[in-house]
């Protein structure tokens, strides 16, 4: 079985040794295991550069997923640096409750409304993923019960879906992990099936190209619309391609049918783009990577590079001009939605974004030489059954058998031995079941995608030959 390299705690720095203590006992961590946790000790991440992280013990790390998915400009940026600590000693904090606003978080909706799909002139800021998607789902309602319609309450989204950790962005989260310990999903919250491909074979659907399965899954959905009555249904909310629950592209076919169906029934198109926004597959959004016209958009993570905790929902033509003309007060809003420090490195986020063209860079240059590199080095790998991405985003499915599309079976955590490979060798990359992904930042060079890509190849040789594939 694999062989883990465990770094022994006798020869630990005295600081390491320290925060470890203190994390075990004073810190919960998420989606974590706190006791396996304690008992492994934790790696304390002490400093960042480009694409590189530091811990305590000085091990330096290519970080593949640009944190969670999030650090477009990269680690160590002078400019948003500056920008917070300019609005710091500036404005370090005032609200938008008391009829006011800030310079700031003005020029970022504006600069927004500029950058968003056609119609989204209006944007709400709040400071998570979490919270943008259960603000859109608030929206949603409220849309609705502003239309007439309060019988359109139900909203759908899919199986694999990632949206948040809230009550109700659990709920309308598709992971079913996500729901036992707090007794959820609530009710009111339905499911379509993913357009995962690469698994329809052992999910029982035969041999069927994409494009079939594609409008298999549309299909699939309506009967689930028809079955609830689309007069019921507020909102179908998906993310483009989805992410924490294994890089999903959908194929081509899917998603103009999901358009017509949700235009068909008057279903509000709720785009959760808190991973492909910002320019994660070669557009500023997925929505103009898919074709897609949403009436409301969630963004987080690249809107601030993760640099600060901020998000925004962002209203398509119908949604806000029915909302800022409802004639009465909107009960909701955060303490720090549109926070002066936070708005402020935002801002500078979009600005470097745009000024190095990181977005067109994605599209051009190095978004096709990465998805180049990544085929070249894994296509024809005997554990990889399937390579998928696009811009820098791309996903490799570990399986027992390729041919056959056969996964391992669970209990292996075949991902996990891969994710422990990655960390001995200075690679972070996220296991999704057996699924390991890369998504490293926007500002990544060629050179550095081959020395990634060149440690991702060790870690999955490592584990073909744990597993005695190789
Ligand atoms: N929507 C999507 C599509 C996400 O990926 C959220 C909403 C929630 O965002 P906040 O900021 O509340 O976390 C996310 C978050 C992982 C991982 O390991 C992914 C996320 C968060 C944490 C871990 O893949 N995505």
């Amino acid at each position: 079985m694999p062989t883990k390299k465990k770094r022994t705690a006798v020869n630990l720095s005295p600081s390491t040794k320290r925060w470890r203590k203190l994390d075990a006992l004073h810190h919960i961590h998420p989606f974590s295991h706190t006791e396996l946790l304690n008992r492994e000790g934790v790696r304390v991440i002490t400093r960042a550069k480009g694409i590189y992280l530091w811990d305590s013990e000085g091990k330096m790390l290519i970080d593949g997923m640009a944190g969670l998915w999030c650090v477009q400009v990269g680690y160590g940026n002078k400019e948003l640096a500056q920008a917070g600590y300019e609005a710091l000693r500036t404005l370090p904090y005032y609200n938008h409750f008391f009829k006011t606003t800030n310079p700031w978080t003005v020029e970022l909706a504006a600069k927004l409304a500029r950058l968003l799909p056609a119609g989204h002139t209006r944007v709400l800021f709040a400071n998570s993923g979490s919270e943008a998607n259960d603000t859109a789902l608030k929206l949603i309602r409220y849309y609705w019960n502003l239309k007439g319609k309060p019988q359109k309450k139900i909203h759908l989204s899919r199986a694999l879906s990632y949206h948040g950790v809230t009550m109700a962005t659990s709920s309308l989260s598709g992971l079913t992990p996500m729901h036992p310990q707090w007794d959820l999903p609530f009710p009111g919250f339905a499911k379509a099936p993913a357009p995962y491909w690469y698994g329809a074979k052992a999910a029982g659907y035969g041999d069927i190209t994409p494009d079939e399965f594609g409008l298999l899954i549309a299909r699939e959905t309506e009967k689930t619309i028809l079955e609830i009555g689309p007069e019921r249904i507020a909102s179908f909310s998906a993310e483009p391609v989805q992410g924490a629950g294994g890089v999903i592209f959908p194929p081509a076919t899917y998603w103009p049918e999901i358009s017509r169906l949700c235009k068909k029934y008057d279903i509000l198109l709720h785009a959760d783009e808190v991973i492909t926004g910002f320019g994660r597959t070669g557009e500023w959004f997925g929505s103009y990577t898919f074709n897609l016209e949403p009436d409301i958009i969630a963004l987080a993570k690249g809107l601030s590079s993760g640099y600060q905790p901020i998000s925004a929902v962002s209203l398509g033509e119908r949604m806000g001009e029915t909302i800022a003309s409802a004639n009465e007060e909107l009960v909701h809003g955060y303490t720090y939605s549109g926070h002066p420090v936070a708005s402020a490195v935002a801002l500078k986020n979009l600005e470097v974004l745009e000024r190095e063209h990181l977005v067109r860079r994605v599209k051009k240059t190095i978004g096709p030489y990465f998805q180049r590199r990544v085929r070249e080095t894994f296509a024809d790998h005997p554990l990889v059954g399937e390579v998928r991405g696009l811009g820098l985003l791309a996903a490799m499915e570990l399986v027992q058998n390729k041919n056959a599309r056969r996964p391992f079976a669970r209990d292996i955590n075949v991902g996990v031995i891969c994710r422990d490979h990655c960390f001995a060798n200075g690679l972070v990359m996220r296991a999704i079941r057996d699924t390991m992904v890369l998504s490293p930042a926007l500002i990544i060079s060629e050179a550095e995608v081959d020395r990634m890509l060149s440690k991702a190849k060790l870690c999955i040789d490592l584990t073909a030959k744990d597993l005695k594939v190789m």
